[in-house]
């Protein structure tokens, strides 16, 4: 897909006001296919430096566009802004010490570009990988590797995907906000030390950081209404995300718009998750918003920190008033469940009798020594997570969307479409899924300390 003259003019504009400020949002990868409907782009993971802090470099692993001569690694990594119904094609290069595949989060690609080491040969060193997708859903994904997830990602290896669709939502503006936490040595490097708490929790940082940077300003207009596109990319940590005097109209989950959008004070994001929000800015010229994340207990009694500021948002002029909102939202039919659909039980446990050593398993197994769950292509099932343990487990199922039930066993309200969803301490969540296309996906835990300690299960899938 090739920008427009008028998107390029725009870019230039941007590029030139950005010169004294780091930009906000990543940048994004250059398109290298003249045909419209396809997006190719080579992707490089290798070595870089990262100012998580100003003034003070981190060695990070990072993505670069390996279009760009001589580009260097961003934290995060190079977006890839698409159209729903792109092509999608990454031609990727491993320049990292040690191999890697990439996961594509929440993109239904065939199973040989899922990117975890069951769908494909890892790449090794030096080595390239070629991911091809047709991108069939608008929203907000990410990538980041499927192999020491709990290292990779942390050190700086995750990027989002905005797949746009002409869905009649006016917004002054249409921001993608990566949140993560670093756990940061004073002079800023990342911390080397893992502590038991660290294996036992998934590492909390001790820095949080939105799309690379802490405490970023962002100059928005007073009355307008701006969208924002959240992911949680952090390997533990929970944000439940407040702006005070406001609230938030929430339009899209994982896999794009909620049958109906919905209004919150608060809003929890558990690592893997995806929220697309709508925020009307109320607030007088001349002022300044604080985007907080406030303690969320995710269990094992971690402290509250008090609120902690993410985004700080400079209220510029009166903007324009924003069109009015869609009548019509995301066209959603029920997964068709009924008392006979098959159903599944998973039981998630952890294992901390060895304090440096902590398992994870589901159903008693710890991955990789795993027995497969094997289903047929097409096949629709109930599929119950229970968590008797004490802390909060966010379950991801690559490949497919599914859609959360209530304690009845119906649809929650609204209906929309997840593929990470938490499942809180001592409870039970379920949710109705058809299973599809074949293929060897990975289902786990997105705190990728668990998920790497044995956390993580495989669905077989096959063709009918
Ligand atoms: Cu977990």
């Amino acid at each position: 897909m090739k920008p427009t003259l008028l998107a390029l003019a725009c870019c230039l504009a941007a590029c030139e006001s950005a010169a004294s400020a780091p930009r906000f949002e990543p940048p994004t990868l250059t398109d290298l296919d003249p045909d419209p409907s396809v997006l190719e782009v080579e992707l490089v993971a290798g070595l870089a430096t990262h100012e998580y802090l100003p003034g003070r470099r981190a060695d990070v692993w990072a993505f670069r566009d390996g279009a760009v001569p001589g580009s260097v690694g961003t934290v995060p990594g190079p977006m890839i802004d698409a159209r729903v119904g792109d092509r999608l094609v990454v031609r990727f290069r491993n320049e990292l010490p040690e191999e890697t595949t990439i996961h594509w989060h929440g993109l239904r690609v065939p199973n040989a570009s899922d990117g975890t080491p069951a769908a494909q040969v890892p790449v090794a060193p030096g080595g390239t990988y070629v991911y091809e997708t047709v991108l069939t859903d608008a929203g907000l994904f990410w990538y980041h590797p499927h192999m020491h997830g709990d290292v990779q990602v942390e050190r700086g290896l995750y990027a989002p995907i905005r797949v746009r669709a002409d869905d009649g939502v006016d917004a002054a503006a249409d921001r993608v906000m990566v949140l993560d936490d670093v756990k940061l040595e004073a002079d800023g490097r990342l911390s080397e030390r893992t502590d038991p708490l660290d294996l036992m929790l998934g590492r909390q940082g001790n820095v949080v950081i939105v799309n690379g940077r802490r405490r970023a300003t962002i100059d928005v207009a007073s009355g307008s209404r701006e969208r924002w596109r959240i992911v949680n990319a952090a390997n533990g940590r929970y944000f439940q995300l407040e702006l005070p005097g406001h609230s938030f109209q929430v339009i899209g989950w994982d896999g794009g718009l909620v049958a109906e959008p919905y209004e919150v004070a608060r809003l929890l994001v558990a690592p893997g998750e995806r929220y697309d929000v709508l925020v009307e800015l109320e607030a007088e010229p001349g002022t300044s918003l604080g985007l907080v994340t406030t303690h969320y207990d995710r269990g094992h009694e971690i402290p509250d920190p008090g609120p902690i500021e993410l985004v700080s948002l400079a209220v510029g002029p009166r903007g324009v008033a924003p069109a009015p909102l869609p009548s019509v939202w995301g066209e959603i039919a029920p997964v068709p469940i009924d008392g006979s659909t098959p159903r599944r039980s998973f039981m998630l446990r952890e294992d901390d009798s060895v304090p440096d050593a902590p398992t994870f398993t589901i159903n008693g197994e710890a991955f990789p020594a795993v027995t497969p769950v094997e289903v047929a292509s097409g096949a629709v099932e109930v599929w119950q997570v229970a968590n008797e343990m004490e802390m909060d487990h966010p379950f991801h199922l690559h490949g497919m969307f599914f859609q959360v039930l209530d304690e009845s066993g119906a649809p929650i309200d609204p209906l929309g479409w997840k593929d990470t969803v938490n499942v809180r301490r001592g409870t039970t969540l379920s949710f109705a899924v058809r299973i599809e296309p074949p293929g060897r996906w990975m289902f786990h835990c997105h705190v990728l300390e668990h998920a790497e300690r044995g956390m993580m299960g495989e669905l077989r899938v096959a063709a009918r």
